[in-house]
C-alpha cells in the first residue's frame, strides 16, 4: 500500500476519535456518570441493533472488578474482511471511524438518535483500553486498542462455528470524572430494554462484589409485562393489561395500557427503544385516540348526556399506565433533547390503531370498560372541585408567592438567576443552615419531617399540607396547569437531607412532589441535591472530610505512616457547626452538588414506592441493596 495514502487517512480517522477525546461532552453529553454509562447503552444498543435486525437473541454484559465492562452478544459479529473504501477490516472501521456503525450496517430498525447511535468508535476513544472478539465465518477473531488506536492488528485466533462479537472496555480515568458503574443504573435501563424487545434475553452480571451478583431479563409479554411491572404495586382496575400491535409501512406500533386506582398518570413512550421524554407524533396519536374512543364509548352507553362536557384528557389518564412503543426506519428526533419524536405519518398510524383496538375492547369487556368511564368521571369531578378549592386558596393568597412563608430565611438578591434555596430536613438542621449562608443569594427553606406523599394522596390534601403550601409559594412557580417556570423566584433548589434513611425517605418524598406537581422544574435543570460528608478525618492541626467510603479509605492511605488521626462519622446534618456545613456543603466553590434528571426522579419514585408502601418485602430487599447507602439504619 502506498505510504502517502494510508497516513493520509490514517491521519483523518485520529483527528476524528482525537475530536472525541478532546470534547467528550459533544458526544456523550457529560464526563459524570451519566456519561460514563452512556459508554455501555452505546455498545449494547448495537447488540439490540443486531436483536431488531432479527440475528441476535442473547446479550451479557458485566461489570468486572477493576471497572472494565464486557458486552457480549450472539449475532453475526462485526465484519471482518476489508471495507473497500478504507481498506481497513471492518471491525477496525467500526471502532476507529465515527458513525462508521450504521454506513455499513445492514437495513432494518436502529437504535439510533438522542445521545446515542454515534457508535462504538466514539467508546473507543473514551477508554484507556478495548479489547474485541468476533467470532465470525468460522473463526474468532481479535484486536486491541488503548485510547483509540489500534495497538494490535486483527488476528484470527481459534475456530468456532458460533457467531457474535464480544468488547471489553475500560473507560478511560483522564476523560471521565468517576468510571465506577452503579447496577441499579444499568440493571434500570437493561430491564427496559428488554421489555422493549420481546423475548429478548439480557443477562447482567456484577464481579465487583464478595457474593458475585446476577439478574436475568427477560419478558415473553414486552411491553404488556413492562405495564404490569409499572403497576406491579398498584390495585389495577381490571386484571390484564390492553394491546394492541400493528405493523405498516409506517413501521411498527405496539400499545399496552392498565389503569389503576390511584391518582398519577405514567404514560411512557418509545421511538427505536429511545425514551421519548418529549413526547412527539406517536404519543399524541395515542393521546387524541384515547380521548376520543372514551368519550365516544361514555356517550354510546348514556353515562355522558347529551348536555354534559365531555371528559378531558388528563380525566382519562388519571390513574394510567401505559407504554406506546414505535419502530420506524428513519425516526427524526426533535426538541431541546432530541427526544421527541417528529415523524408525521406516526400519529395517524398510532391513533387509527388505539381508536380500533381500544373500541373493540371496550364493546367486547363491559365490565372493565364501566370500571374505566367511571374512573374519568370521578376524576373530572374532583378536578373541578380541586380547581375550586386552589381558587379559593389563591384568593386567600396562600398559593401566591406575596405572602411567603413564615418558615423561609429567604435572600436579598431578586435575580433568579442567581439565587438558589435549600430545602432543608428539619428546624435544626434549618437553623444551622440560616446562619451558614451566604444570605445575598441562599434563601433557607426548613422542612419538618416526613412531607406528605403527594402519590398516595389527592390533590386538595395535598394543597392543604403546610410543606407543601409553603414549597409552592416559595418557589413561585405555580403547579401542574398553572406551573410557570418564568416565575421561578430561585434557579437552583437544593434538597439537604441527612445521610440516613429517613434522609432518603425525605429525599423521596421531595423528588415525587417535583415529579407529580413541577416536572418542568426538573426538565430545566433547576433541582439539586446537596452531597454533605460522610466523615471527618482530623490528624494534628488539619482535617479532611469524606463523602463516600473510598474517599475514606483514600484519605487514610494517604497520611503519613504512624500518623495519629480520628474519625468522625456524621449521621445528620446536626452534627455539623454551621461553619462546617458551609464549607463542606454549602459553600459554591468547595461543594459537590447532584443534578437531577428526569430519570432519577422515576428512579426515586420506584425506590420511594418500594421504601413506603405496605409490603415488608420490597422494603427488606432496598434496604439490603442498599445497605451502604443506609448504614446508619441501626445505629
Ligand atoms: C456492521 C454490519 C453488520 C453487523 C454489525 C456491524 C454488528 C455490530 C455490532 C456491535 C456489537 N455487536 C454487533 N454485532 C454486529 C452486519 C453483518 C452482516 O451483514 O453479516
Amino acid at each position: 500500500m502506498p505510504e502517502s495514502s494510508y497516513s493520509g487517512k490514517d491521519i483523518q480517522v485520529l483527528e476524528g476519535l482525537e475530536a472525541v477525546r478532546k470534547r467528550p461532552g459533544m458526544y456523550i453529553g457529560t464526563t459524570g456518570p451519566k456519561g460514563l454509562h452512556h459508554l455501555v447503552y452505546e455498545v449494547v444498543d448495537n447488540s439490540v441493533d443486531e436483536a431488531l435486525a432479527g440475528y441476535c437473541k442473547n446479550i451479557d454484559i458485566a461489570i468486572h472488578q477493576d471497572d472494565s465492562v464486557t458486552v457480549t452478544d450472539d449475532g453475526r459479529g462485526i465484519p471482518v474482511d476489508s471495507v473497500p473504501k478504507y481498506k481497513k477490516s471492518g471491525v477496525e472501521v467500526a471502532l476507529t471511524i465515527l458513525h462508521a456503525g450504521g454506513k455499513f450496517g445492514g437495513s432494518g430498525y436502529k437504535v439510533s438518535g438522542g445521545l446515542h447511535g454515534v457508535g462504538v468508535s466514539v467508546v473507543n476513544a473514551l477508554s484507556s483500553r478495548l479489547e474485541i472478539e468476533v467470532k465470525r465465518d468460522g473463526s474468532i477473531w481479535e484486536m486491541a486498542f488503548e485510547r483509540g488506536k489500534p495497538v494490535a492488528s486483527l488476528k484470527a485466533t481459534g475456530k468456532s462455528k458460533a457467531t457474535g462479537t464480544k468488547i471489553t472496555f475500560w473507560a478511560d480515568p483522564e476523560v471521565f470524572e468517576t468510571t465506577e458503574f452503579s447496577w441499579d443504573t444499568l440493571a434500570s435501563r437493561m430491564r427496559e430494554t428488554a421489555f422493549l424487545n420481546k423475548n429478548l434475553k439480557i443477562t447482567l452480571s456484577d464481579e465487583r462484589e464478595l457474593e458475585p451478583r446476577k439478574e436475568e431479563f427477560r419478558y415473553a409479554g414486552g411491553i404488556i409485562d413492562f405495564v404490569k411491572y409499572l403497576n406491579e404495586k398498584k390495585e389495577s382496575l381490571h386484571s390484564r393489561p390492553i394491546y394492541f400491535e400493528s405493523e405498516g409501512p409506517e413501521g411498527v406500533a405496539e400499545v399496552a395500557l392498565q389503569w389503576n386506582t390511584g391518582y398519577s398518570e405514567t404514560v411512557l413512550a418509545f421511538a427505536n427503544n429511545i425514551n421519548t421524554h418529549e413526547g412527539g407524533t406517536h404519543l399524541d396519536g395515542f393521546k387524541n385516540a384515547l380521548t376520543r374512543t372514551i368519550n365516544d364509548y361514555a356517550r354510546r352507553q348514556g353515562i355522558l348526556k347529551e348536555k354534559d362536557e365531555n371528559l378531558s384528557g388528563e380525566d382519562i389518564r388519571e390513574g394510567l399506565t401505559a407504554v406506546v412503543s414505535v419502530k420506524l426506519n428513519e425516526p427524526q428526533f426533535e426538541g431541546q433533547t432530541k427526544t421527541k419524536l417528529g415523524n408525521t405519518e406516526m400519529r395517524s398510524f398510532v391513533q387509527s390503531i388505539v381508536t380500533a383496538g381500544l373500541a373493540e375492547y371496550l364493546e367486547e369487556n363491559p365490565k372493565p370498560a364501566r370500571a374505566i368511564v367511571s374512573k374519568s368521571t370521578q376524576a373530572a369531578k374532583a378536578r373541578a372541585a380541586a380547581r375550586k378549592a386552589r381558587e379559593l386558596t389563591r384568593r386567600k393568597g396562600l398559593l401566591e408567592s406575596s405572602t411567603l412563608p413564615g418558615k423561609l430565611a429567604d435572600c436579598s438578591v431578586r435575580e433568579a438567576a442567581l439565587t438558589e434555596i435549600y430545602l432543608v430536613e428539619g428546624d435544626s438542621a434549618g437553623g444551622s443552615a440560616k446562619q451558614a449562608r451566604d444570605r445575598g443569594f441562599q434563601a433557607i427553606l426548613p422542612l419538618r419531617g416526613k412531607i406528605l406523599n403527594v402519590e398516595k394522596a389527592g390533590i386538595n390534601r395535598a394543597l392543604s399540607s403546610e410543606e407543601i403550601q409553603a414549597m409552592i409559594t416559595a418557589l413561585g412557580t405555580g403547579i401542574q396547569e398553572e406551573f410557570d417556570l418564568e416565575q421561578a423566584r430561585y434557579h437552583k433548589v437544593i434538597i439537604m437531607t441527612d445521610a440516613d434513611v429517613d434522609g432518603a425517605h425525605i429525599r423521596c418524598l421531595i423528588l415525587t412532589f417535583f415529579y407529580r406537581y413541577m416536572r418542568e422544574m426538573i426538565d430545566a435543570g433547576y433541582i439539586y441535591i446537596a452531597q454533605p460528608p460522610l466523615y471527618k478525618v482530623a490528624y494534628g492541626k488539619k482535617h479532611e472530610y469524606a463523602y463516600t467510603d473510598k474517599e475514606l479509605q483514600a484519605a487514610l492511605r494517604a497520611l503519613p505512616e504512624s500518623t495519629k488521626y480520628t474519625i468522625q462519622r456524621y449521621k445528620g446534618l446536626g452534627e455539623m457547626n454551621p461553619e462546617q456545613l458551609w464549607e463542606t456543603t454549602m459553600d459554591p466553590d468547595r461543594r459537590t452538588l447532584l443534578q437531577v434528571s428526569l430519570d432519577d426522579a422515576m428512579a426515586a419514585e420506584e425506590a420511594f414506592i418500594d421504601l413506603m408502601g405496605d409490603q415488608v418485602e420490597p422494603r427488606k430487599l432496598f434496604i439490603q441493596r442498599h445497605a451502604k447507602s443506609v448504614r446508619f439504619l441501626d445505629v
